[in-house]
């Protein structure tokens, strides 16, 4: 391999952030229950405290989502006590993220809702997102609709996309030059016959029709087995239209697995995807890499610990890619070689050179020892304990 290795990737790190969720680091698991974890956190500052102790181990990543029914039940009135956490944490608020689907209100759908005053209930949630996400600086607000039916002909899907483009432009309306509304996609689940806004195409026309600070975020459990997801971030890297990603890794669908824990290849794909764009534009693509799962069987810390450093990893090997020798094999369609060329950067063992990255920052070489000796988990545990013992593991 001709390039500099350690150049590259270190160039590479130098840029990469990854935002972690607020929801990672609690007692989360299946729709079957979970698995309680003594250590998890049960309120907001024990969310930052976990985001900012990941943040320093990893160096990379300086924000946490925030879900808004979740970390700030109280709304507006939430938004001190989250920048109090956030200079005391050395995290700060990233995206923010609504919640359409815990409301009893929203059986027939959120902004879907055939009723008027429903859908002005979940518009007003919206505009509030962007009020807070205006106020803690944080730049993308995140929806994501489950709103759907379960049973053919009983709803108008055509009636449904118009009440979704009214309040989208609404809120597109309500923003500030700098906000982004980042638009997200999923097949199925809560609802199995129709979702409205079930794929990238109908989340891209959405933010087409919202206004130009609206893309599509992609989140890469939201896709059939086999999906070519390489191919849909080339299509909105092409239109303009990517805003960010909720990374974690799938077998069978949803599943919130820990990133490349499945098919790293897949995501060694999509960030190479994204690079190759780069490279061609000579323009840094502005997209948001966001974690979104929930750790039912890994310890809460350590998987996130070790879903950065992954990330970090794949990206790095990303960063290996002789672009200009890819294009020129591609250009004689020289399958093998082209193939290979490609290859080859992911079979590479980065780890040693992420190592010296995080050594020349003066970070802590290797993440997950560091949280194993540092005590921290004990200490969480012990701290933990009693609140969890009273959670509810159960789904019914
Ligand atoms: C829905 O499955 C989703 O991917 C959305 O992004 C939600 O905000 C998140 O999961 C909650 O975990
Ligand atoms: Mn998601």
């Amino acid at each position: 391999m001709a390039l500099d290795m350690e150049g590259s990737v270190w160039q590479a790190l130098d840029q990469f952030r990854i935002e972690l969720p607020s929801w990672g680091f609690a007692n989360t698991g299946t729709r079957f229950g979970k698995f309680m974890q003594p250590a998890a956190a049960t309120n907001l500052a024990e969310k930052f405290n976990d985001a900012g102790m990941v943040n320093q181990l990893t160096g990379a990543c300086p924000t946490v989502a925030l879900h808004l029914l979740w970390d700030l039940p109280n709304g507006l009135k939430d938004v001190a006590q989250v920048q109090e956490l956030s200079s005391k944490c050395g995290v700060a608020a990233g995206s923010i993220n609504p919640n359409f689907f815990q409301s009893q209100e929203y059986k027939f759908g959120a902004l879907g809702n055939p009723d008027a005053a429903i859908r002005k209930q979940a518009l007003d949630h919206l505009l509030d997102c962007v009020a807070i996400a205006h106020k803690l600086n944080s730049r993308d607000i995140a929806p994501w609709l489950p709103d759907g039916s379960n049973y053919p002909g009983t709803q108008s899907m055509r009636h449904r996309i118009a009440w979704f483009e009214q309040a989208f432009k609404k809120t597109h309306a309500a923003m500030s030059p700098s906000q982004r509304l980042l638009i997200e996609y999923k097949p199925f689940e809560p609802f199995f016959y129709h979702t409205d806004v079930a794929d990238w195409g109908m989340a891209l026309l959405l933010a087409k029709a919202a206004g130009p600070q609206a893309l599509v975020l992609v989140d890469t459990g939201h896709h059939y087995q086999t999906q070519n997801i390489e191919q849909i971030v080339a299509w909105l890297l092409r239109a303009g239209m990517l805003g960010g990603f909720h990374f974690n890794d799938r077998r069978y669908a949803d599943d919130d697995l820990t990133l490349g824990s499945i098919d790293p290849y897949q995501v060694f794909r999509i960030f190479h995807e994204i690079r190759n764009y780069e490279w061609e534009t000579g323009a840094p693509v502005d997209v948001a890499y966001m974690i979104d799962q929930s750790h039912n069987m890994k310890g809460k810390m350590e998987a996130m610990v070790q879903t950065v450093c992954t990330a970090q990893e794949i990206y790095a090997k990303a960063a290996l890619v002789d672009q200009a020798r890819l294009s020129v094999l591609q250009e004689e369609c020289k399958l093998v070689e082209a193939e290979e060329c490609f290859r080859s950067a992911f079979w590479q063992d980065v780890r040693p050179i992420v190592k010296s990255w995080r050594r020349s920052k003066g970070l802590v070489e290797d993440p997950l020892l560091a949280l194993r000796e540092s005590g921290y988990i004990e200490q969480i545990t012990k701290e933990r304990a009693a609140a969890n013992q009273g959670a509810v593991a159960s789904y019914a």
